[in-house]
């Protein structure tokens, strides 16, 4: 019986390489900002705007759980079947690498491990067409960035409180008409640097996105979600309104703008533990995580929000969802 059981390792093994060879180019793939000319990200993003691609832009700190949200919704767009729509992901430029990207978070989730950390100075720029089977409904196309929360916590003022130009960039090529961002703003149930740090970054991003980028920011629309929700012990009462209430302040009582839609919600990838691995290389222990068990719930009813909010169309006949989760506020 020995020899079935080593062939199986083997090729659990040779699974687990190829997920790794996968990420590894993903992240060696990842756009550079620190080499990307800004001109050619201003152009890569107006001509998508142009083309009236909605634009979808995770905000967090580090470890907040961006990517792993990502990782979920593009888990849950290529691998459910039950749903009523298609992913059809862009692979071409400006999308190739972020393609892979795409790719590389979809395998790990496969193989029940997280995405490793965004590096600074990189974003991975994702590209799909979400494509309803009913045809009376329009297809939309999508980007997603997926920005570093390292480059994005030196907004707070005492970190400087200034984006790099490359993400500036990416903020002027928005500010464009008819170009109404979905900034999801990423808060985890259990901050590692604590409430009152988590607080401050999203107030310090709203006020720099109203002071320096107003016509933006009154056009933008916000969805607030508290992920890795599956912390909060299932013995206590809580919803995510009143965990934003008393939790972080700044973003309950914000001031968006007059035409800004605004969001609450919780979010978890699924059932996670934590765990240690050891680097083959170095043979050091490192933090890990298992993704026991993924949830599909909640990737389900964000993608139909995100539809709703970006067409105004439901991709669920009405009253199903309500009546199955209790709707999305
Ligand atoms: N329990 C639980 N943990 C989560 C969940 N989502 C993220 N995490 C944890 O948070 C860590 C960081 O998640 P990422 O998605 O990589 O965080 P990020 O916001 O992309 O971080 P940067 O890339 O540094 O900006 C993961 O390794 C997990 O340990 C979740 O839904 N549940
Ligand atoms: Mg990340």
């Amino acid at each position: 019986m020995a020899v079935p059981y080593k062939e199986e390792e083997v090729k659990v093994k040779a699974k687990e390489k190829a997920v790794i060879e996968t990420v590894n180019s993903a992240y060696s793939s990842r756009m550079n900002l620190a080499k990307t000319d800004q001109r050619k990200i201003i152009e890569a993003l107006s001509d998508l705007a142009q083309n009236r691609y909605q634009f979808v832009i995770p905000i967090g700190f580090p470890a907040a759980g961006k990517s792993l949200f990502l990782s979920s919704l593009f888990h849950y767009a290529d691998r459910d079947i039950a749903k009523k729509w298609n992913a059809d992901p862009k692979t071409e430029d400006p999308f190739y690498y972020g393609n892979m990207s795409r790719n590389a978070m979809i395998n790990f989730f496969d193989a029940k491990r997280a995405y490793a950390q965004t590096k600074s100075g990189t974003l991975d720029l994702i590209g799909m067409t979400l494509e309803p089977m009913n045809r009376n409904l329009p297809d939309l196309d999508l980007t997603f960035i997926d920005l570093a929360g390292e480059d994005i916590q030196r907004i707070k003022t005492d970190k400087g409180g200034a984006l790099s130009k490359a993400i500036e960039g990416i903020f002027h090529a928005l500010n464009q008409k008819n170009v109404e961002p979905i900034f999801c703003l990423i808060t985890p149930y259990k901050p590692s640097d604590g409430d009152n740090a988590e607080n401050d970054l999203h107030k310090d991003f709203l006020s720099y996105l109203k002071e320096y980028h107003a016509d933006l920011y009154s056009r933008s629309k916000f969805i607030i979600l508290v992920t890795q929700w599956d912390k909060k012990p299932e013995t206590k009462n809580l919803t995510v309104e009143e965990y934003i209430q008393n939790k972080r302040p700044a973003l309950y009582t914000a001031q968006f703008g007059k035409k800004a839609k605004i969001f609450y919600r919780e979010y978890s990838i699924g059932r996670v533990i934590e765990a240690e691995e050891i680097d083959e290389k170095t043979g050091e222990t490192r933090p890990s995580i298992l993704i026991n068990s993924i949830d599909t719930e909640y990737p389900a009813i964000f993608w139909n929000k995100l539809y709703l909010l970006a067409t105004g169309r439901s991709l669920e006949p009405l009253g199903c969802w309500g009546k199955l989760f209790g709707g999305f506020r």
